[in-house]
């Protein structure tokens, strides 16, 4: 299986964020990318190529343009207004009630009108490395377009919480909705897996009143675990996208009977939407010793999901989202992979 991997991500190094109350060490680093590539060096996996430039238009199929330009010049409006500190949080935003048809002219407002949490800092180099994580997406998009069964595109900053004019839970740029989308250009009828702990609001919200994209996802019930406000069972999409939306909440505490039971019932409702092509935003976070979360799938588990997944008829491309055990984070992803494979 090919990887698609970009040195850019490094350049969004966030150094705190805000979570359980207070300030505190990010979690999101560099390192989790770095970890990632020299596994999968170490494993074989196959070759590993860069990006492509991604295609501003597909990007702006995703996301609003006036969001991707906020990001693109976030930085220095920063810098402008004499902010010295090297990472920046939002901490207002216009919750129903206020106006939400306007974006402020303020920095603080602008930000706040841009995301949805205070747990994602930007800093110098963010839109940089979003971009580079959204080519990387689309790029694996490319090689499952042009034929191959797989590829895996390792992402950093990861993207199933980013919304289509919104940023929050360490996401800018939709990873797997605008590799979805690329796919789509390409004439297939897509799936999206993601078994990340955490609901990928914004993939559910990008698609949910689309019918050509069915979104499943595998996830800590939001009553008890962020993103709290999307993510419950009585999701199912709307519009043309009635029923092309299936969410799997599960309670804290899911080892592997538990949540290979919903596993299955994931994969058989992707098998029902006869997709030709499943993007699986894959989150290594519902690890048992991931610092962050609350689900309890061992190494040798994340083997038994790759190994289930490579029965997957269609071709599969494998997004990476989130995962914070850095030490066994790489082990942990190129298990899936390996075994994916057949390895
Ligand atoms: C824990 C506070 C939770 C935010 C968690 C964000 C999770 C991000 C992710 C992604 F894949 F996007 F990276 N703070 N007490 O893992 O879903
Ligand atoms: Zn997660």
């Amino acid at each position: 299986m090919k990887t698609v991997f970009s040195p850019a991500h490094a350049r969004h190094h966030p150094h705190h964020e805000i979570s359980d109350g207070t300030l505190k060490p990010a979690v999101e680093i560099p390192s989790r990318a770095e970890m990632v590539l020299a596994a999968i060096e170490a494993a074989g996996l196959g070759e590993i190529l860069p990006p492509e430039p991604i295609d501003r238009a597909l990007l702006e199929r995703i996301h609003d343009p006036a969001y991707v330009a906020f990001l693109e010049t976030v930085w220095d409006a920063h810098r402008a207004a004499g902010r010295a500190e090297d990472e920046a949080f939002p901490f207002v935003w216009p919750t129903p009630g206020l106006r939400p048809d306007r974006a402020p002219r303020h920095l603080d407002g602008r930000m706040g009108f841009y995301s949805f949490d205070a747990g994602t800092p930007l800093t110098a180099g963010t839109f940089e490395a979003a971009l580079a994580s959204a080519s990387v997406a689309v790029t694996g998009a490319g090689l499952i377009a042009a034929g191959e069964r797989s590829a895996f595109a390792l992402c950093r900053p990861p993207g199933h919480h980013a919304m289509a004019d919104r940023y929050g839970g360490y996401c800018f740029f939709n990873n797997a909705a605008l590799a979805a989308e690329r796919l789509v250009a390409d004439g297939r009828r897509v799936a999206i897996l993601d078994v990340d702990y955490h609901h990928g609001n914004g993939t559910q919200a990008i698609f949910y009143d689309r019918g050509d994209v069915h979104v499943v996802s595998i996830h800590a019930d939001p009553d008890d675990e962020y993103p709290y406000f999307l993510g419950h069972a009585d999701e199912i999409g709307e519009g043309h996208g009635e029923g092309a939306n299936l969410n799997l909440p599960l309670a804290l505490g899911a080892d592997w009977p538990v949540w290979s039971q919903a596993l299955e019932i994931a994969l058989g409702s992707i098998e029902r939407h006869r997709p030709d092509a499943v993007v699986v935003s894959l989150g290594l976070d519902p690890y048992e010793a991931d610092p962050i979360s609350h689900f309890r799938l061992t190494s040798d588990d994340f083997s038994r999901l790759g190994a289930r997944l490579g029965r997957i008829e269609c071709p599969v491309l494998f997004v990476l989202e989130g995962g914070y055990a850095v030490e066994a984070l790489g082990a942990n992803c190129a298990a899936v992979l390996t075994a994916f494979e057949g390895g």
